[in-house]
């Protein structure tokens, strides 16, 4: 760890301190000569598809069609460092538990399949054959309810099929994913609205929108790749309004790294034009107001004859419930609004006003909707907001969700899903001769409970680091502890991997970007990006290792150890050829995936058919449907005692990725050195007598009766709502309640979390 050192920052996103934190990760990983060769061909057609975010990827793609974050995750997975045997032989896993997140994946790239030693407490090089054949012999002696087969969002198409289906086949449905975490508020919200769980926007709309409206998704740090189309849409004039308790530097200026001029004359774009600073979970009082401020101004136009503000042709065409949702925002006050929002009545007129100018309206959103307790009420919200001007399903217009993961909405696309009814059975059925369990599966929050009650015995992770990204860190890791059996796929050491269970594994995966060598030759695969086209991806650099596997070679050997022959699938043969995979995935989803190997590397990918683009809607009523809220508050559980009560926002820094902490500069927000900080409003400060540099400790005020606390942390004195204070993730998870997730689509409500901040006390002597 560096030393901490915190100030303002005061420069652009982008930018020469994006340039150069890029050279110092390449430094640090030591891959300066072959990383830049590598990062030509990141996210084009002939190429890798980046391991970072799932932003969109044009078909005419920049020379450099990568950010700064892209390429820190690109150096990360390629980095020269490696975890071995030998240091495994060296540290005890008590030792290691102790290392901060940090410095377990800065080990480097696992190197060979380790099977935890109780005798020695450490991982010791296990045989690929002795690891499948214990673990298939734990999982047959297993209940299949027991068993949880859990996915991280970034394996490939190929792989995440073929994942379900050994789910299917064992016998459950327990497919739980990241996005149960993460956007899973959307694909609850979207479909009664709009009759599709996915956004409706793809990148050539930007090129024709007049309005962007930016919910809660810190663009500068985990989609800088879209800084590009808004800083196109600045150009042209567009007008960017954003909602956001914090002023993320991506959001208001961006100088283009790959723009000459720009970088010398260190000139740079304004991104918003307006600014809202919302507080946390305020979101759905401020698109109330909105909504509120269009229905006014529409009534007003319609009594003085004046052309209408609602698109009324398409209302009577397309839309059912419109009367509820008016009825809702008459019922609601401007004062409480206001207080719930934290905004100005005259800011939300502000903004609505420039809603109704503008002909085209993109709404884009992240993590600040979907992570609350009334977050899929949040994005259905939104969705009002948009039809009320018939904004979704024509060109420059629509509803964006930034995904998270490279390929998370691809995963749910085929089959990696909990809810039996969102895949194909019956399909399964006659393409495989068997019969797939019907029974609902458990999706995150329920595989936590199972775990904790003790029902769930056995854990399966395809990547990721579950244990480290769900709430309530110290009662899951005590839980976890008594798993029978624990495996996980991936790429570094991390804390899912220490925690263990009983008989535990880790077994090393390729990265994507690395050579797949097959039987047929060298394999490429694909994934689906948050604008649902598909993208194929090709390795290019050597394999870390030669005992590592690819993901669908380890997922067709516990397949096989697990399961019984099937005549109707051969697991070999798939992985010796990944077309192969492709077209089972066609058969099983022949509309979605028509042509699939013909089509994969079409440049800007070819696009899932989405009904809700031509204005066709699959929903109960045929219609879309305005959906009205139950009331304005987003997070209603946990009454607020005292005056010290604060609604904590879990964030991200820049320099990491989900539990993957790349260092300890979160250049945008001026913090260096340290994660173990709290942002405060000076209000707050000089209310609770606190100041700028003092240390606190924070407790989660939830009265269920369980002590939640982080002590120690930094305070930093910052431009964020009165009410409202910020920490990192996922140090903050201890805080979490697992309880406290989205009433509907059970996201973990991780972005208003009340808590108490308090002096830290003294350590005792
Ligand atoms: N470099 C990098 N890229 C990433 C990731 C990463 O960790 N690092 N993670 C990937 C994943 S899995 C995901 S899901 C995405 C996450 O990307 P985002 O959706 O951007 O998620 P967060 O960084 O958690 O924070 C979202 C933003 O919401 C704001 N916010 C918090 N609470 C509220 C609220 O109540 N209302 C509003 N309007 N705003 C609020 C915060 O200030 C922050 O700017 O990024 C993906 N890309
Ligand atoms: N408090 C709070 N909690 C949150 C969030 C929040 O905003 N606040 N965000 C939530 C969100 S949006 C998400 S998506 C989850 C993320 O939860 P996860 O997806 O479970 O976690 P990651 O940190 O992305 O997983 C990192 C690990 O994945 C493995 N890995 C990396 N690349 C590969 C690969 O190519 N293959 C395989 N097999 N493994 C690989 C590495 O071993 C690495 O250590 O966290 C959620 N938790
Ligand atoms: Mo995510």
């Amino acid at each position: 760890m560096s030393d901490e050192k915190i100030e303002a920052y005061t420069g652009p996103a982008g930018g020469w301190g994006s340039a150069g934190s890029l050279v110092e990760i390449l430094t640090r990983e030591q891959i300066p000569a072959t990383g830049a060769a590598m990062l030509m061909k990141q996210n084009k057609p002939d190429g890798f598809m980046c391991v970072s975010c799932a932003w969109a990827k044009p078909a005419k793609p920049l020379a450099f069609e990568y950010c700064e974050n892209g390429a820190k995750a690109t150096a990360w997975e390629q980095t020269r460092r490696r975890a071995t045997p030998d240091f495994f032989a060296a540290h005890t896993v008590s030792e290691l538990l102790g290392w901060p997140d940090y410095d377990l994946e800065e080990q480097g790239r696992l190197t060979h399949p380790m099977r935890y030693d109780p005798a020695s407490d450490r991982y010791r090089p296990v045989a690929w054959e002795e690891a499948f054949a214990e673990i298939g012999a734990e999982l047959k002696a297993l209940d299949p309810r027991s068993v949880i087969f859990y996915a991280s969002g970034r394996a490939s198409l190929e792989t995440s099929y073929m994942y379900a289906l050994l789910a299917r086949m064992y016998g459950n449905n327990n497919l739980p994913d990241s996005s149960n975490m993460c956007h899973e508020s959307t694909s609850v919200a979207l479909p009664p609205a709009i009759g599709v769980p996915v956004g409706t926007t793809r990148l050539e709309d930007f090129e024709h929108t007049d309005l962007i409206l930016f919910f809660g998704q810190n663009v500068g740090s985990n989609a800088p790749r879209m800084l590009h189309p808004l800083q196109e849409a600045r150009r042209r004039g567009v007008q960017i309004i954003t909602f956001n308790p914090l002023r993320e530097r991506g959001l208001e200026r961006f100088t283009n790294p790959q723009a000459p001029l720009e970088m010398l004359t260190n000139s740079s774009t304004q991104i918003s034009t307006q600014y809202h600073q919302v507080k946390a979970g305020g979101d759905l009082a401020a698109l109330t107001g909105l909504c509120k401020a269009v229905l006014a101004a529409d009534r007003d136009a319609e009594r003085a004859r004046r052309p209408r503000i609602l698109d009324t042709a398409f209302i009577e065409a397309h839309t059912h419930g419109l009367e509820a949702l008016a009825r809702f925002c008459d019922g609601q006050d401007w004062a409480d609004i206001e207080r719930r929002s934290g905004l100005k009545r005259e800011a939300i007129e502000a903004a609505a006003s420039v809603y109704m100018r503008a002909r085209s309206v993109i709404g884009i959103y992240g993590m600040g909707l979907t992570q609350h307790r009334k977050g899929t009420e949040t994005v259905q919200m939104l969705v009002n907001l948009l039809l009320l001007r018939g904004n979704i399903g024509r060109p420059g217009a629509g509803i964006c969700p930034v995904r998270g993961h490279s390929n998370v909405q691809g995963q749910r696309t085929v089959g990696i899903a909990e809810k039996p009814e969102l895949v194909p059975l019956d399909r399964l059925a006659e393409q495989y001769g068997f019969e797939p369990p019907r029974e609902k599966g458990l999706n995150t929050v329920e595989a936590c409970e199972g775990i904790l009650k003790g029902s769930v015995r056995a854990f399966i992770g395809l990547g990721g680091n579950f244990v480290r990204a769900v709430p309530d860190t110290a009662p899951m890791e005590a839980a976890w502890r008594a798993l029978r059996l624990s495996v996980q796929v991936s790429t570094k050491l991390n804390r899912a991997h220490l925690v263990r269970g009983e008989i535990a594994y880790i077994l090393p995966c390729l990265g994507r970007i690395e050579v797949d060598r097959q039987a047929s030759g060298p394999q490429a695969v694909s994934m689906e990006d948050s604008c649902s086209a598909f993208h194929g991806s090709r390795g290019v650099s050597e394999p870390v290792s030669a005992h590592v596997r690819s993901e669908p070679w380890i997922v067709a050997g516990l397949a096989k150890a697990v399961l019984a022959p099937n005549p109707k699938l051969d697991w070999d043969s798939w992985v010796a050829d990944y077309a192969r995979i492709r077209d089972a995935i066609e058969a099983t989803y022949p509309d979605v995936f028509k042509d699939f190997n013909a089509r994969m590397f079409e440049p800007g990918g070819f696009y899932k058919p989405l009904a809700a683009r031509e204005r066709r809607w699959n929903t109960e009523t045929g219609r879309a449907n305005f959906i009205a809220p139950e009331g304005l508050e987003a997070d209603p559980d946990m009454p607020r005692s005292d005056e010290t009560g604060l609604d904590l926002i879990t964030l991200r820094s820049n320099d990491q990725f989900n539990t993957t902490v790349y260092g300890y500069s979160d250049r945008f927000r001026g913090v260096n050195g340290t994660r173990r900080i709290l942002f405060m409003n000076g209000h707050d400060l000089a209310r609770l007598g606190l100041a700028d540099g003092d240390t606190v400790d924070v407790e989660t005020d939830a009265r269920d009766g369980v002590e939640r606390a982080v002590r120690g942390l930094r305070v930093v004195a910052y431009d964020i709502p009165a009410g409202n204070c910020g920490g990192y993730y996922p140090e903050m998870n201890v805080l979490i309640p697992l309880w406290h997730h989205d009433e509907q689509a059970k996201t973990p409500a991780a972005k208003a979390i009340p808590v108490r901040v308090t002096r830290a006390a003294p350590n005792p002597v």
